[in-house]
């Protein structure tokens, strides 16, 4: 135990009460054990690399290149996307892969290439292997995206898992994004990221990583094309990245550099070339398209650790109620379960669970539970015997069911990773449904297990099914949560199959979009936090997971009332739009920090509540594209290499451009402007781009902007669709898409599609359908006039 692990010992006994912080202390020095026990020492290790290329084996979409001491598989798919493996790793089985992996591209070709390498050649990319085993992908023009140098594996003499490196080069402008969530920019910095599910333990800000979802999964930006690359591998690792520098034109550029060193798992990775809108969707295609929320989930939720009882429920809702602020959901935390206990209700804070559910529907309000995986180890508990009898439970190495602690005190945790365990879990919802919850709320599934000392997870030698592989915990931790999601899902669709589910998960993988979303988790509250926010919701969309929020006001302390403002005026222009903090935190409700945010917040929540069609349609653009809701200045435009640095503003959709307040004081911001015409959406003032403009951001608002000729599905007076449309540019057209939808259920909406150009001194919107072009039967309002 070193000392900052004793300081962290001593709090937890002082915080979490004597008992519990007694069993942290046991369940670390459990953990210890475990480990010692059933995870031998490596021992001596062998160095290897592929050595000399020997021969080929031409494949369907590729082919097998053997080296002395290794062989490489490549296959080339029809959508396009790279597929290589080392050593007998195919694509298959993979927990971030959603279905059946894409066929082959029949046309590629395997050719030999100079100095003994090989080369596969495709329609979008030509893979060269060279005589060493360096794999590079080029674009058809021959311009290098991506070079990997032949990887080093360290075997254990004795046998066990070997570990390896892969180090990468990539272009001297190149930029890296996603990684799953990180806090401390959207453009990931020189430096060394890691690659395992962590609970800080502690609220966090933007210096902290890892976070609770990490993934290797990089969006590498650059002038000659975008590319994603996935390492398809869930064990723990390191990606050390690190920006090339251009030589001012004297030749002499650095490359861009990437290294991944993991701990074991397969050496296998994907490649996708192309747009930044194309790369997504193949993306989306081949891990899972997202899920779509219901659409009450895309308006207004407020959540608290600790609203006590049913009547503090009610008081928050009246309050919402009173001052004219719109609300869709209310989130109940581990406070409303009986001793911290999943799945149960404390009946004497709680006594009519139901009955407050169904009056809040009346209001138009969903309730959210909170869900844990930890179940109490307490006979009697009927989650316990229910998965005990199910042999439901993580096992150590030595086939103990794994103990660990978490807020119900002495806890086991289900084995997600097994199909029999996933059906058991997924039918308990039934009991939160008949309490009358809409939505779950995923928490504490990296998984965490509070330990005094050591990691606060499971012991790594913990067995794990794996779909019937079996393994151990460094295979199985990163995809705990996925899996967890998963069961929820399934469970769902079978116990109410008429809605879709909502359930955002804390923790997840690669892939975690088919169930659902994620949040912030305990971000810190403060300015700081407040940008990293943001760096979450965009990284995660450029990882794959659209739909994400942060805790508005952040987890822990008061926020001031200008802080609370401007975390709230983002969050109105996020996916996840939830108000939530700790139990020991301040208030977070929009009337406890004075008249004026009052006011400004009811705007704010106003404006959601008119653009929730707008929001749906993003939602199901990024089911159909896979392009996320919020997304970088950049992603139309990923030559423009200004916008590759702009971190404080994002796109909405392909119509709106939003610059939060990210800074105390501030009445006004610099706002860094793509190519084209954009409007001021309160002001209507114009501005062009490219190019950074100065724009009033009074408390009252922060700066959004619509791009010219823009179709922004919004909410009338009576609750209709209108169309709200902002001119485009002299000469120039514009439009959109909107696809109706109010419901939570399955049928699938029609995408309508809206062009808009001049008439003569009129603008005029057509619906182009199959039948031609049509009149729009919605109304139509123009923005943007004054000034043509
Ligand atoms: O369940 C309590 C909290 C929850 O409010 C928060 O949103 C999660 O991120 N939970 C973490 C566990 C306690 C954290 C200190």
């Amino acid at each position: 135990m070193d000392g900052r692990d004793l300081v962290r010992s001593v709090k937890a006994v002082g915080s979490a009460g004597a008992a519990q912080g007694l069993r942290t202390v046991r369940a670390a020095w459990r953990r210890r054990r475990a480990d010692a026990a059933g995870l031998p020492p490596r021992g001596t290790e062998r160095a290897r690399v592929p050595g000399p290329v020997r021969d080929v084996r031409p494949g369907a979409g590729g082919g097998v290149v053997r080296f002395a001491r290794a062989e490489l598989r490549i296959v080339v798919a029809v959508n396009g996307a790279v597929f290589w493996g080392w050593d007998g790793a195919g694509p298959e089985p993979s927990y971030a892969l959603s279905g059946r992996c894409p066929e082959p591209d029949p046309r590629t070709r395997l050719e030999p290439d100079k100095d003994g390498g090989w080369r596969v050649v495709a329609e979008r990319v030509t893979v060269v292997v060279s005589r060493h085993g360096s794999v590079e992908v080029l674009t058809p023009g021959g311009v290098s995206l991506r070079r990997e140098l032949p990887p080093r594996w360290w075997e254990p003499v004795g046998g066990g898992p070997s570990r390896w490196t892969q180090r990468s080069e990539v272009a001297a402008d190149a930029r890296f994004f996603g990684l799953g969530g990180r806090a401390s920019g959207l453009r990931l910095r020189d430096g060394t990221y890691r690659l395992w599910n962590t609970d800080p333990g502690r609220a966090f800000g933007p210096g902290d990583d890892p976070l609770y979802i990490t993934m290797p999964v990089q969006l590498v930006v650059a002038d000659a094309a975008t590319h994603l690359v996935f390492q398809d591998t869930s064990w723990d690792g390191t990606v050390t990245l690190r920006e090339g520098e251009e030589g001012a034109g004297s030749g002499h550029d650095r490359a861009g550099m990437c290294e991944l060193r993991m701990d074991g798992g397969p050496l296998r990775c994907w490649m996708i070339v192309g747009t930044p809108a194309r790369v997504l969707h193949t993306w989306a295609v081949l891990t899972g398209v997202p899920a779509l929320p219901p659409s009450w989930a895309l308006g207004h939720h407020h959540a608290r650790w600790g609203f006590g009882d049913e009547q503090e429920v009610r008081r928050i809702v009246a309050g919402y109620r009173e001052h004219g602020l719109p609300l869709d959901a209310v989130h109940l935390d581990i406070d409303h379960f009986d001793g911290h206990q999943v799945f149960t209700v404390d009946q004497d804070r709680f006594p009519k669970l139901p009955a407050l559910a169904e009056e809040l529907r009346r209001d138009g309000i969903r309730l959210v539970s909170i869900v844990d995986p930890a179940v109490k180890a307490e006979p009697g508990n009927a989650v316990y015997d229910g998965g005990s009898a199910e042999d439901a439970f993580v096992r150590d190495a030595s086939g103990q069911v794994v103990r660990g602690v978490v807020w119900p005190g002495e806890s086991v945790f289900p084995d997600f990773t097994h199909a029999r365990v996933r059906a058991w879990w997924g039918r308990l919802y039934e009991e939160r449904l008949g309490q009358g919850f809409a939505g779950f709320w995923h928490d504490m599934n990296e998984p965490t297990s509070f330990a005094a000392f050591g990691e606060s997870t499971l012991p790594r030698s913990a067995g794990h099914a794996l779909e019937g592989r079996g393994g151990d915990h460094r295979e199985a931790h990163n995809v705990y949560a996925l899996c967890m999601a998963r069961a929820a899902y399934e469970g769902l669709c079978e116990l109410a199959p008429e809605e879709r589910p909502f359930i955002f998960s804390r923790s997840g993988w690669a892939g975690m979009q088919r169930y659902g979303g994620t949040w912030s988790g305990d971000v810190a509250t403060g300015w700081p936090g407040l940008r990293a926010s943001l760096s979450l919701v965009m990284g995660l969309g450029l990882s794959g997971v659209p739909y994400s929020g942060p805790d508005v006001g952040g987890f822990d302390g008061s926020p001031s009332p200008e802080l609370y403002l401007r975390w709230f005026q983002l969050g109105a222009w996020l996916p996840l739009f939830r108000t939530h903090a700790s139990l020991r935190a301040g208030r977070r409700e929009p009337w406890e920090f004075g008249a004026d945010v009052l006011e400004h917040a009811r705007v704010a929540l106003v404006e959601r509540r008119r653009l929730l069609p707008y929001f749906m349609t993003l939602a199901h653009l990024a089911r159909r594209t896979g392009a996320p809701y919020v997304r970088p200045l950049w992603w139309g435009a990923p030559e423009e290499r200004a916008l590759r640095d702009c971190e404080d503003a994002f796109l909405l959709g392909d119509c709106l451009l939003v610059a939060p307040v990210l800074d105390p004081g501030a009445d006004r911001r610099a706002v860094q402007l793509p190519r084209g015409r954009w409007y001021d959406t309160v002001t209507e003032q114009a501005y062009e781009g490219p190019g950074q403009v100065l724009i009033d951001a009074p408390l009252s608002r922060i700066p959004v902007l619509a791009r010219a000729g823009a179709v922004v599905p919004v909410r009338g007076d009576d609750g209709g669709l209108v169309l709200e449309v902002w001119a485009p540019a002299l000469g120039r057209t514009g439009g959109g898409l909107v696809v109706p939808d109010e419901g939570d259920g399955w049928e699938e909406a029609d995408i309508e599609r809206y062009v808009t150009r001049w008439e003569g001194r009129r603008v005029v919107v057509e619906l182009y359908g199959e039948d031609g072009v049509s009149e729009p039967s919605r109304p139509v309002r123009v923005r943007g006039l004054d000034g043509y």
